[in-house]
């Protein structure tokens, strides 16, 4: 599996509605911005990151892959994962310029893409290279109801919509107006319209202060609430650990943070329950695992965040035994040999050879940008 070629690519894929927005991002489009490494023996892995679609900032991510990456990486073994990840990941070069941010995302892309060749060449769905199923059916609960930009009427009729005809048992809906009771009203509208079984999250994107989400938990306990994501700044160790012991309502994170590290200090100051790893924000599979078996290790449940929209998450998911759900958000699947596919709330297990990254010659006709 000697490496001939790493060809990066960037690919704006349109939303399904015109636009969404969070408490902290508005955007049009998911960028899938990543590579295609070939083999000397033909073989082509697919491996990206997640982006808002900014283009100039995901031409940085290309370069890094083609100007950082791609001269370590011609010529070696593609089956060498451990060694190649640490001749990556572990440059002291690139360590210099960043553990986080441009080089990191880069190195996800990368590490996918070695690991869908590794799962081509041994013919196997990445789930089954990875030690196999831990579960029978992968709970999917559903994000993309919940926008902060929906009014309100939309989302009840959305959130009904989702449980009543879709099949879902569990969504997740943004919350983050500089006024919480705005929040506050939203979820309690949702919750009065869904009943008590309906498992509902919430998540803020990192948007409010320590204070404002004391006042705001201390009312929002009374909605029964699965978890609370992203309260405050994203690496605000101590806030967060303050907030987890002072409200019933678990604490979700890891959508922001780029390594093992980041998790451990969280983990270690019992300031997260729920943990969400995303592989194209960590350095790929390779960390992904290393953060999921710490966050198993302490027992805590793990979710990934999915910035791959699902793809490659649905396979990690599948084979790791600290998983109890996996986000859905079906903006991207349409581009992908194997798209994800959710029925009855449940994600399907893959079965094509590879990480679920292999996209379609349409979708790169269709979507694709400058590098
Ligand atoms: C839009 N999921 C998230 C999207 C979503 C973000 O900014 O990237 O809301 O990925 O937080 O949990
Ligand atoms: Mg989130």
């Amino acid at each position: 599996m000697k490496i001939r070629s790493v060809e990066p690519f960037i690919l704006h894929v349109p939303l399904n509605v015109a636009s969404i927005s969070d408490s902290t991002h508005t955007i049009t489009h998911w960028g899938v911005v990543g590579t295609r490494i070939t083999t000397e023996d033909g073989l082509e892995g697919y491996g990206f990151t997640g982006t808002h679609a900014h283009l100039p900032s995901d031409q940085l991510i290309t370069r890094c892959i083609s100007a950082c990456y791609a001269p370590l990486l011609i010529g070696e073994d593609a089956s060498d994962g451990t060694r190649l990840w640490l001749k990556l990941a572990r440059n002291p070069a690139l360590q210099w310029v960043g553990r986080a941010g441009i080089t990191q995302i880069a190195l996800a892309a990368v590490d996918i893409a070695l690991w869908d060749l590794r799962a081509k060449a041994a013919r196997m769905p990445l789930w089954k290279l990875l030690g196999g199923a831990t579960t029978e059916k992968l709970e999917a609960y559903n994000t993309d109801i919940g926008w902060l930009s929906i009014p309100k009427d939309t989302l009840l009729e959305r959130s009904r919509r989702a449980i009543e005809e879709e099949g879902f048992r569990r969504i997740k809906l943004k919350v983050g107006h500089d006024d919480p009771m705005i929040d506050l009203d939203r979820l309690e509208a949702v919750r009065k319209a869904l009943g008590p079984n309906v498992t509902i999250a919430i998540d803020a994107n990192g948007r409010w202060d320590l204070p404002t989400c004391q006042r705001f938990c201390e009312k929002a306990e009374a909605v029964s609430l699965h978890w609370f994501e992203e309260p405050m700044w994203y690496d605000d160790v101590r806030s967060h650990a303050i907030l987890a012991r002072s409200t019933r309502i678990p604490i979700a994170l890891g959508e922001q943070l780029y390594t093992a590290e980041a998790f451990s200090t969280f983990i270690d100051a019992e300031a997260v329950q729920y943990v969400q790893p995303d592989v194209t924000r960590l350095a790929g599979i390779t960390e992904y695992l290393q953060v999921a078996d710490r966050a198993h290790s302490s027992r805590l449940p793990v979710v990934a965040h999915v910035g791959d929209m699902g793809q490659v998450h649905v396979h990690l998911s599948y084979s790791h035994p600290a998983t109890t759900m996996l986000e859905y958000i079906p903006w991207i699947k349409d581009c992908f040999a194997e798209p994800i596919r959710v029925e009855n709330g449940y994600y399907l297990r893959p079965e094509m050879p590879g990480a679920g990254a292999t996209l379609t010659a349409a979708a790169i006709v269709s979507y694709a940008k400058p590098l």
